[in-house]
């Protein structure tokens, strides 16, 4: 991890080091039956905790820890295959007990409050997890068979065979939003599913992205080929988001359907998109957001935009969504949708 995700205020910071502090004190076999690696994960996995569980405070959405601690469960099931299911309940029991203890110190009544009802139910769902088997691909679909082929041939590292496979689909009659929506995004969901069971490394799910990245540029001529309507979209991952695909999926989509598609990328500021609003004067400003943690940056630029260009409309969604409990029913914006293709139906009826 360590990968810029933890924007904790410095109340959260502080505990991350009496939490980690204070486990070693309360169990002490830690010390001994800890490698240097695994204590240096686990600290960074306090921090990692507690950002999702000061973002649900933030945003008052019990569901995004709730969802979290069900993700988190599991991992350590998978990850920890050398520590039985019991020990690794005990010390996740424990672990949320000391974030609670010490958060008493530095909350107010409100948030403690909230601490507690949300880590007591973090306690239950330890106590009731059990393991379980995670796959995001749906076996059903008429697509699946496609993701099987490019996910095995990925996994053989013979790259030109990969690429070539998708390039073919739209000679199967694929459209290329099946090609993305319904091939390539199962792909991805279940590149991180197997990186989740254990099953491949980190350095093998990047690698499988930085593919799949070079098969969307293989449709770049077909993408850039159609007539103009006139429209802009500006698209971009919010703040300190890594994930990029979703947005760049959409607008390339966008691109397709004759718009005008400028794609930021990831992690930038509020202030340079304000900048490229003003600049590019865009019709339709897509937010993508991955991890829940740049939900609360994300509500930032939707009020920025609303108060600086109130006759802009705009999209906001990605995974993060997910894990709330329809956080943007409370938000001022024009329309959330699941994927790409809610999205663009939206768009053309709305254009
Ligand atoms: C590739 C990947 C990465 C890459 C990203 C590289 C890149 N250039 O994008 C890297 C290595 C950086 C990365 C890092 C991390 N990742 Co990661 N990653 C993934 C993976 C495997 C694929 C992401 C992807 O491309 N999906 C495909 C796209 C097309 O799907 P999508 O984003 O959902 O977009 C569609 C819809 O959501 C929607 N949509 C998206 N945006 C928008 C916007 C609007 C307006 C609308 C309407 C719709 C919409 O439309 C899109 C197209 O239909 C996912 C697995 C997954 N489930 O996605 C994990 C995953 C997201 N990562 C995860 C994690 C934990 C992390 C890390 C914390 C640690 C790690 N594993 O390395 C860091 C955090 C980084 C950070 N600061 O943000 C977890 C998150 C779990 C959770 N509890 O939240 C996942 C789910 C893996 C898993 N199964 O556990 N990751």
């Amino acid at each position: 991890m360590g990968l810029l995700i933890h924007d904790l205020s410095k109340d959260f910071h502080k505990v991350a080091e009496e939490v980690y502090e204070k486990h070693f004190e309360v169990d002490k076999r830690l010390e001994s039956e800890y490698s240097d690696y695994r204590k240096q994960k686990m600290y960074e996995d306090t921090l990692h905790n507690l950002s999702f569980l000061e973002v649900a405070i933030r945003l008052e959405e019990k569901a995004i820890f709730k969802n979290y601690i069900d993700w988190l469960i599991q991992l350590m099931f998978n990850l920890m295959d050398d520590v039985s299911t019991k020990k690794i309940k005990e010390q996740m029991t424990t672990h949320f007990r000391l974030i609670e203890e010490s958060l008493k110190n530095h909350s107010d009544a409100k948030i403690y409050s909230l601490v507690q009802d949300y880590i007591k139910t973090a306690i239950e769902q330890i106590r009731t997890a059990s393991s379980e088997e995670k796959s995001s691909a749906d076996k059903h679909s008429p697509y699946s068979i496609h993701c099987k082929n490019y996910i095995t041939l990925l996994l053989n590292r013979n790259v030109s065979s990969a690429v070539d496979y998708i390039k073919g689909l739209p000679k199967m009659s694929l459209s290329l939003m099946e090609v993305y929506v319904d091939v390539l995004q199962p792909v991805m969901y279940e590149i991180g599913n197997m990186w989740y069971r254990g099953e491949i490394s980190a350095d093998q799910e990047h690698y499988m992205t930085s593919i799949t990245q070079t098969v969307l540029s293989q449709f770049y001529d077909i993408i850039f080929s159609t007539e103009k309507n006139g429209l802009t979209l500006i698209a971009f991952s919010v703040g300190k988001e890594l994930h990029e695909m979703g947005a760049r999926m959409i607008s390339d989509l966008f691109e397709y359907e004759g718009w005008n598609s400028i794609y930021l990328g990831s992690a930038i500021t509020k202030e340079t998109i304000l900048k490229n609003i003003k600049k590019y004067q865009p019709d339709l400003v897509v937010l993508s957001v991955t991890m829940p943690q740049h939900l609360v940056e994300c509500k930032r630029i939707v009020d920025a935009l609303n108060e600086k260009h109130a006759h802009i409309k705009i999209a906001v969604g990605g995974q993060a969504f997910n894990s709330t409990d329809e956080l943007w029913n409370k938000w001022d914006i024009s329309i959330y949708a699941k994927d790409a293709r809610g999205l663009i139906k939206w768009a053309n009826q709305t254009f």
